[in-house]
């Protein structure tokens, strides 16, 4: 039996997991879901009722998008995603922490201005891109996030930068941070993106 992978297309905790999932090469059953009514099957295995959620066969349910990411790559990581340098994974680490915790506030309330009416959206922008013009100041500098390379930190980041300049797409290509943007696109653009993103 291939592992069961509960997804959400357009979630990028699920963009993330996929990402790696399919470089890997390890075969999913891809089941994709509706937030408004997940299924009962996947709430068995993991009541947080969030996606992604892989179930393995042997019982073990992974709950954790980065969980499902270094799953997928300690099985094939042809791209050297993850690194043996240890101030390299940390780094991608407290890249990542940075995107899930601080980075993901932003993006909510920027997304959602009316749900957080305390500031007009203009001011989350703000938050959100002073997170913007670090990672930015790491493209310039390396090419990509943590290297000259796409790898872990890339992956698991981009998918809520693309949130973050959909919002207002104009706005953001306007702005200063053309590394970032380049970085974007070239991700955007990539076979590997275009195919976890197939309807
Ligand atoms: N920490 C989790 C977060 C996953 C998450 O929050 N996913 C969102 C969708 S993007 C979700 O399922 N939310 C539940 C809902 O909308 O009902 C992970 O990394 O997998």
């Amino acid at each position: 039996m291939k592992p069961i992978l509960f997804t959400f297309r357009r979630c990028p905790y699920a963009i993330r997991a996929r990402l790696a999932v399919k470089v890997s090469g390890v075969e999913v059953e891809m089941h994709e879901v509706s937030l408004r009514n997940k299924p009962q099957a996947m709430l068995d295995l993991s009541p947080k009722g969030t996606v992604p959620v892989l179930a393995l066969a042997d019982g073990a349910v992974l709950e954790q998008s980065l969980d499902i990411m270094q799953w997928a790559l300690a099985h094939s990581d042809p791209e050297q995603w993850l690194s043996t340098d240890p101030d390299t994974m940390r780094q991608a680490q407290e890249l990542i922490a940075q995107n899930d915790g601080v980075f993901k506030g932003f993006l909510d309330r920027y997304k959602y201005p009316e749900r957080f009416p305390e500031y007009p959206a203009t001011h989350y922008r703000a938050q959100g891109e002073a997170v913007l013009a670090q990672l930015d100041g790491h493209i310039a500098a390396r090419g990509f996030l943590n290297g000259n390379k796409r790898s872990l930190a890339d992956m698991a980041i981009f998918p809520f930068v693309r949130q973050f300049v959909a919002v207002d797409a104009e706005w953001f290509y306007a702005s200063r941070y053309q590394s970032l943007a380049g970085w974007l696109d070239g991700l955007l653009a990539s076979p590997l993106f275009q195919s976890v993103m197939q309807k």
